[in-house]
């Protein structure tokens, strides 16, 4: 196992779930912090917590990673001490809407693909150079199973995800030749804010995707995220796709009524 120790790790979509999760077992390794994400004040109090319970630095970007310029700029003006990023967690990501393709709503597609496929792209393009001058870098993509499985419905958002599956593949096979590790982790269902924003604030029906069956949760999926940046340098874990004992695909779920 490999020490985090003074690494530099730079997690998108810090901000709430998975992110969050992975800013707290980082911190708890003694990793340096640099945590993105559009909702500052959230990075803020987050910052707070973390840096009173770890005593570790941590440097927040306000960011939207669909904003390209502004990844670019974020990234080229860190300061010094901060621009030799060591581990990218490519995590900002979101689903809009459950619905049937041809009904589909345009500003709903654009967001995911913006985000899920672009916003992730613009950050390893700008990031991943910087590693490879340096000989030393992993980058870690949130996949899902909607990358491996489409489901009714999910159409846009199982798309983004196929694409981050290749995207992954892609940079695994570029980077041959280098010691830069690429790693996707693909889980099943975590109860994060996911659901609530996937359907526009309804939290009902959000609320309904979790009911009657034991979700992972965000600390699940930053245990093996911790996992996979901390085995041996000669060690690659290309894939996990992990998922709740109560679900057995993408819509294959045991609920208790
Ligand atoms: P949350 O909604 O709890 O968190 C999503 C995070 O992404 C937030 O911090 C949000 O920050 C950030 N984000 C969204 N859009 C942008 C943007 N344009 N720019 C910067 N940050 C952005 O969901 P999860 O924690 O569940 O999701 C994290 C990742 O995990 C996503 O990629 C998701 O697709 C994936 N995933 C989730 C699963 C689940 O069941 N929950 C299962 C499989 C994969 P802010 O709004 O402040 O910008
Ligand atoms: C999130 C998991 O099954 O809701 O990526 O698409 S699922």
């Amino acid at each position: 196992m490999i020490s985090l120790q003074n690494q530099i790790v730079l997690i998108t979509g810090a901000s709430s779930g998975i992110g969050t999760a992975c800013a707290r077992i980082f911190a708890g390794a003694g990793a340096r912090l640099i945590l993105a994400a559009r909702r500052f004040s959230r990075l803020q109090q987050l910052a707070d917590a973390l840096t009173k319970e770890f005593n570790i630095e941590i440097h927040l970007l306000e960011l939207d990673v669909r904003d390209r310029t502004a990844v670019e700029s974020a990234i080229s003006t860190l300061p010094a001490d901060w621009s030799n990023i060591d581990i990218l967690i490519n995590n900002a990501g979101l689903s809009r809407g459950l619905d049937k393709l041809h009904e589909g709503s345009f500003q709903d597609w654009e967001e995911m693909i913006d985000t899920n496929i672009k916003g992730l792209l613009y950050l390893t393009r700008y990031v991943v150079p910087g590693m490879v001058n340096r000989g030393r870098g992993h980058i870690v993509n949130l996949g899902s199973i909607a990358g491996h499985q489409t489901y009714p419905a999910g159409n846009v958002y199982c798309a983004t995800k196929a694409a981050v599956k290749a995207i992954s593949e892609g940079l695994k096979q570029d980077l041959l030749g280098t010691p830069i590790r690429v790693t996707s982790v693909d889980p099943g269902m975590v109860e994060t804010e996911f659901s609530e924003v996937r359907f526009h604030g309804d939290n009902e029906r959000a609320g309904k995707v979790y009911q009657g069956v034991t979700p992972l949760t965000p600390d699940d999926i930053a245990d093996v995220i911790f996992f996979c940046v901390t085995r041996s340098p000669h060690v690659n874990i290309n894939e996990v796709i992990l998922m709740p004992v109560d679900q057995a695909s993408a819509t294959l779920v045991n609920r208790q009524s």
